[in-house]
């Protein structure tokens, strides 16, 4: 097995906390953390101490204050604004506004419990233009977030790339350009130089998987293009500018750890039928196999490469000793879950589980507790994080539903850590109501509630509800 770099949790927690001048003293809680640990009763599953409870965000979709303090503009910019682009024409503008309440919501956070928070960087924040000098004050907002965690003994996790390109580098050909893959590994150098004595664990990509189907095949996310050579080109690059950034990292000497947020999906046959079996085995190469392998094993699964037409151009993007350099050595990996997959001996799928508002979300935690193990079966004790689990639910803020999901996924992580899975944490997607892309505001999957108008905030009963389960360390089934 290839060397892991091992940091605990405890020593990236133990990261030395500056708080910033700027930044309000933590309010004095009176919660959970002054009363004695409530404890679990009968029944109760038990995570292992120091488990990363934990809350996902990303930049675009909640920090808003798109045009301020020189930040420059992103594909999601571009393309929300666009006509049609995005449910009722919403756009990321003002999203749930943390660049302005930030302390606001650093405070949730603590009240919550929360021991790591999953945000992402805006790279266009940083860098107006993608590249060059950097803009102090788009940078200053990360310091005060970071500081403002380490402040409140909450773990930073900060992920590099979420989705939001810099709309100059896209200008420039972005992801179907190799040199991306380049421009991104030069940004992630400069944050792990800006931010790296602070901020213990990185993110490179998160789902490259979306931004191939989404993006580029199907066009319903920004670019906004429909090619599906385009999109293995692009898929390539991001996986090159993976290996880039993990190599930039080793190369800065930075203490800490790096790895991918992967969403993978278990992929099963719909029924017993040899041909189902095949098929399934050709959709799971497509969601899983084709990321995993290069990031994980440092090679493009056989199967997935054969299956790429003569002349595909990304059969020519792929070049000799890129496969190497996508398997830098990894520290974690995030894993992402939210379906399965069922697949028909014709190559359809079936749904075979209820389905939530967004019609794509298939509810079956067993497939959480699938994926975890297949990937220390098929890949090794890498430590692993769920880095996004949740769902949207119309219910305001009485989300009983959401609370039934979290905890059935819950108790799926818990088995899979009985078997033997190196699970180091949970992150809920999301902390905040915020922006769902093409579905805008529409869907609504914040622990917190956040108003449309006033974006005042409101815990809901999830939040209540998970704030106990982090207080017992565990899960009340
Ligand atoms: O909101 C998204 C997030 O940005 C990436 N993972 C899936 C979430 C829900 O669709």
């Amino acid at each position: 097995m290839r060397r892991r770099h091992v940091l605990t949790l405890a020593a990236v927690g133990a990261v030395a906390a500056g708080c910033r001048p700027d930044d309000p003293p933590p309010r004095a809680e009176s919660g959970p953390a002054a009363s004695p640990a409530p404890t679990l009763g009968p029944g109760g599953l038990a995570f292992p101490q120091g488990f990363a409870w934990g809350a996902s965000t990303s930049a675009y979709q909640v920090e808003g204050a798109a045009a301020e303090d020189g930040r420059g503009p992103s594909v999601w910019d571009t393309f929300s604004h666009q006509a049609g682009r995005t449910r009722g024409g919403d756009t990321g503008d003002v999203a749930a506004d943390h660049y302005h309440r930030v302390y606001e919501d650093l405070d949730l956070m603590k009240d919550l419990g929360l021991r790591s928070y999953r945000f992402s960087i805006s790279w266009s924040r940083v860098l107006p233009d993608g590249r060059g000098a950097l803009n102090a004050k788009g940078l200053d907002f990360y310091h005060r977030l970071v500081d403002g965690l380490l402040a409140r003994g909450i773990t930073p996790v900060a992920t590099l790339f979420h989705w939001d390109t810099p709309q100059a580098l896209q200008d420039k050909g972005g992801w179907e350009q190799r040199d991306c893959a380049q421009w991104f590994a030069d940004y992630a150098q400069q944050m792990f130089y800006s931010l790296g004595d602070k901020v213990a664990t990185w993110l490179t990509l998160n789902e490259p998987k979306t931004v191939v189907l989404l993006g580029y095949t199907t066009g319903v996310h920004a670019p906004g293009k429909r090619d599906r050579r385009a999109a293995d080109v692009a898929g390539h690059h991001l996986l090159l500018g993976h290996g880039l950034a993990v190599r930039a990292f080793r190369g800065t000497n930075r203490k800490g750890r790096i790895g991918a947020a992967l969403n993978l999906s278990p992929v099963y046959p719909a029924d017993n039928s040899a041909a189902a079996a095949r098929q399934a085995k050709i959709v799971d190469g497509e969601e899983n196999r084709r990321w995993l392998d290069p990031v994980l094993l440092g090679r493009y699964p056989e199967d997935w490469l054969a299956a790429q037409p003569a002349g595909a151009p990304v059969r020519a993007a792929i070049r000799d000793g890129d496969a190497a350099l996508i398997g830098e050595r990894s520290d974690l990996l995030g894993v992402q879950y939210y379906n399965p997959i069922h697949v028909t001996a014709q190559g359809g799928r079936v749904v075979k589980h209820p389905t939530t508002q967004a019609s794509w979300l298939e509810v079956y935690p067993d497939g959480l507790y699938d994926i975890l193990t297949r990937v220390k079966r098929d890949y090794g004790d890498i430590p692993l994080t769920v880095t996004e689990n949740g769902m949207p639910t119309t219910n305001d803020v009485q989300d009983d539903d959401r609370i039934a999901f979290l905890r059935d996924h819950l108790a799926a992580a818990h088995r899979a850590i009985g078997a033997g899975v190196r699970l180091e944490g949970f992150h809920v997607w999301s902390l905040l109501d915020n922006f769902e892309w093409a579905e805008g505001y529409s869907q609504r999957w914040g622990l917190i509630r956040v108003d449309p108008q006033t974006r005042d905030r409101r815990r809901k009963a999830s939040a209540e509800w998970y704030r106990g389960v982090i207080a017992r360390n565990g899960v009340q089934p």
